[in-house]
């Protein structure tokens, strides 16, 4: 299968990745087809530092060509504690503003970087890690999650790309309660308000994500590039206009040999049915 986002400056391998201590990643699979990224600095629980929050960009921006999945997930008794509140204080306006723009950058490369990602959450999920989380595609929380955006208590605002990206799944009217109101959403109730797609027993979300990504990374590389690419930009256009995108991406996604291939094997009784599971 050709890889979707084969680079055309290598170097492509892992050596070729940024290395930072707080940031580790482990390629799985046959094809090392996985990529499995943890924030590794649970004393701080995995708060982001400027530092990280480069390394997070830097990671997803070059991730090797064999990587068709990805899973993020948080070392320690945490997902993300967010924003390392220690580095705050020295900011003026004009650098708030570029800081800002760097989660941006970072958080795009998670969003609209070349493969789905799947995060595993437990613990805190707040403020900026809330937002980190939002960037994925799939969140897999376990019963240990909750979700805050603290920064309407510290008298700050969200700076990572939440404003955007929180409404679109719970609602502005629900963030505005959760930053108003500092109110703190466990994980039951996060799943139902949309905050993540998945609830699994306490301990079991990196395992869920892990499985899902396995799944995800099979499917045909142009379905899943067309999903992460296509789908936001049509949910944002006129409806006429969303049909139009559709339909070009449906016809190159299905042009792709490999989808030939897929239907033909279905045809011939090679392929799995969809079953009630
Ligand atoms: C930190 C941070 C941090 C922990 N920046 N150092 N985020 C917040 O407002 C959340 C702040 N953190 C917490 O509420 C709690 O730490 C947790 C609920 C996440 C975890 O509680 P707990 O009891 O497990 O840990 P702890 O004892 O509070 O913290 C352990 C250490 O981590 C401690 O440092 P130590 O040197 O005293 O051991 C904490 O100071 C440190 N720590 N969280 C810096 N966030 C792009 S804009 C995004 C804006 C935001 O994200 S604002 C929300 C920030």
């Amino acid at each position: 299968m050709p890889a979707i986002h084969k680079r055309t400056n290598p170097p492509d391998t892992m050596a070729s990745l940024p290395q930072h201590p707080d940031l580790q990643i482990a390629l799985r699979g046959d094809a090392q087809e996985l990529a499995v990224i943890t924030l590794n600095r649970p004393s701080k629980r995995n708060a982001l530092n400027d530092a990280l929050v480069i390394a997070l960009r830097d990671t997803f921006q070059n991730l090797p060509s064999s990587v068709r999945a990805a899973v993020i997930h948080g070392a320690g008794e945490h997902f993300c504690a967010g924003l390392d509140l220690s580095e705050l204080s020295e900011r003026d306006a004009a650098e708030g503003v570029m800081h800002s723009r760097l989660w941006h950058t970072a958080l795009d490369a998670v969003e609209k970087g070349p493969v789905p990602v799947v995060a595993a959450l437990h613990g805190a999920v707040v403020g900026g890690g809330l937002e980190l989380a939002s960037a994925c595609h799939i969140r897999v929380a376990d019963a240990s999650a909750f979700y805050a955006l603290p920064e309407g208590t510290r008298g700050i605002f969200v700076g990572g790309g939440g404003s955007v990206r929180v409404p679109k799944l719970i609602g502005a009217a629900r963030m505005l309660d959760m930053m108003l109101t500092g109110r703190v959403i466990p994980a039951d109730e996060g799943e139902r308000l949309g905050l993540s797609q998945y609830v699994e027993p306490a301990g079991q979300a990196l395992d869920k994500a892990l499985a899902l990504a396995t799944r995800i990374a099979t499917n045909a590389p142009m379905t899943n590039y067309a999903l992460l690419h296509a789908l936001p930009r049509i949910a944002e256009q006129p409806a006429d206009h969303g049909l139009f995108t559709e339909a070009l991406i449906s016809a190159i996604a299905q042009s792709a040999p490999e989808a030939k291939a897929r239907v033909r094997a279905f045809l011939d009784g090679k392929a799995a049915k969809v079953s009630r599971g």
